[in-house]
């Protein structure tokens, strides 16, 4: 028997009827637990596909921007339509609600030079078409790195006027253009800020680029620009350092977490955007006591904000525990953020996203109340105990009928569909 073969339904059917019944002993409902697990969205980040390099054809258009994929696996998209018929494929291996995250840099403008401060929804018609024939919904993000104007490593935070004019006026266009999508799709697009600004080593001046960045982001979303905020929901992601940005980053999380707070903008939170050793699972209960909401990027930092691809470790089930534990789930927006040209980027999509939707149903299945019922009462051993006890529960089971009932293979019986994609139509790329 292969790694890859799935297991029977009716192997997936027993199973799963002796974990529903261990769950129900402990106070959980499973049925509830892979309803609300389906339904959960995930958005999908269009640049694992490509190594973030973007559709543009402008010339001097650049790599850079303190984000970096390594890899040279064969077989990547280099046009709108073969990341499309990626992303098909992906999500037909995936289960549950989708949406897909693009960035402003993949734009398609039909060969003709349109600079970033010029695009409109048109240039996105492809993507927009696409995802209403899919029926997904589309986030969108401002791209302000790879671009002679951002060569400086500053952007919106520029000393320079005219730069800083630029890199107002592409994201007020991409607020304009996420609307549209909004409008096309019927459904809120999630429009994120994240601009590299920062510096390599030991700023003279940390104060000015900061007030700087509050202004122009101030000017881009300026209430008279008439974008309906419940359309094109804005966020801004706070970082604590880059390549090339090490001592000082403009938009850190300090920053950013006032930012929002006053101007009423989400708060992105990155996985890969705090010290080492900092996770970000205790910071969910202390900002949604402040913050409404939160978008989340889902990545897995090693040693640094290195994107590797998602898992199913440690840090990524917390979140989304205390994310159950507060009934917060439908505070967060779930998107993902990494990206690895050293593997098939199909599989990095599906590991990924496979991985974030079973530490949602895994938070679903906690029997929190039993714990905190334990905590509450003194037993801090025997909580312990119950929470080593949940780790060995047949999780598995529950997850493979949640794939059974959306269609897709469980287990890793996706991966020889992939192996066949690779050799019918990557390997010809
Ligand atoms: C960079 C940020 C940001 C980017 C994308 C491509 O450190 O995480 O979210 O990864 O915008
Ligand atoms: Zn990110």
């Amino acid at each position: 028997m292969g790694v890859f073969d799935p297991p029977t339904d009716t192997q997936i059917e027993s199973a799963y009827a002796i974990a529903k019944d261990r769950y129900a002993a402990l106070g959980v409902d499973t049925e509830q637990a892979i309803a609300n697990a389906l339904a959960t969205s995930i958005s999908l980040h269009c640049w694992q596909a490509d190594d973030v390099a973007g559709l543009e054809t402008l010339p001097g258009v650049t790599d850079g921007g303190g984000i970096m994929a390594t890899g040279n696996y064969p077989g990547k998209a280099t046009t709108g339509d073969q990341m499309r018929q990626d992303y098909d494929k992906v999500l037909s291996l995936l289960p549950g609600t989708q949406r897909l995250n693009l960035h402003a840099c993949y734009a398609e403008t039909g060969g003709k030079a349109v600079d970033r401060d010029g695009y409109t929804a048109k240039h996105f018609g492809k993507w927009i078409d696409w995802a209403r024939q899919s029926s997904i919904g589309l986030d969108f993000n401002p791209t302000f790195f790879a671009h002679p104007k951002a060569e400086d490593g500053l952007t919106l935070s520029h000393a320079d006027s005219g730069i800083r004019k630029f890199w107002i006026d592409h994201a007020i266009a991409c607020r304009k253009i996420a609307q549209a999508m909004s409008e096309a799709l019927g459904t809120p697009c999630v429009t994120n800020i994240w601009v590299p600004d920062g510096l390599k080593d030991s700023p003279a001046d940390r104060w000015s680029p900061r007030k700087r960045l509050i202004e122009s982001l101030d000017t881009i979303l300026d209430k008279n620009l008439g974008i309906d905020n419940t359309k094109c929901v804005d966020a801004v992601e706070s970082k604590l350092f880059g390549l090339g940005s090490e001592d000082y980053v403009v938009g850190s999380f300090e920053f950013y977490s006032h930012y929002a707070l006053t101007r009423h903008t989400l708060l992105c939170l990155d996985m890969g955007h705090f010290h080492p050793t900092e996770t970000i699972h205790d910071k969910l209960s202390a900002l949604l006591q402040y913050h409404k909401k939160l978008l989340l990027h889902v990545s897995r930092p090693i040693r640094w904000d290195s994107d590797h691809v998602v898992i199913l470790n440690d840090d990524v089930k917390n979140v989304f525990l205390e994310l159950a534990r507060g009934n917060a789930l439908n505070r967060v927006v779930v998107a993902m953020d990494f990206f690895d040209a050293s593997i098939n980027r199909l599989m990095a999509y599906v590991v990924g996203a496979r991985a974030t939707r079973q530490a949602i149903l895994n938070a679903l299945l906690d029997p929190s109340s039993r714990l905190i019922e334990l905590e509450a009462q003194g037993k801090a051993g025997q909580k312990l105990a119950a929470m080593e006890g949940v780790k060995t529960l047949p999780f598995g089971a529950v997850w493979d009928m949640l794939c059974l009932r959306s269609g897709v293979p469980a287990g890793a019986g996706w991966v020889p569909i992939v192996e066949a994609y690779e050799k019918d139509v990557l390997s010809k790329r």
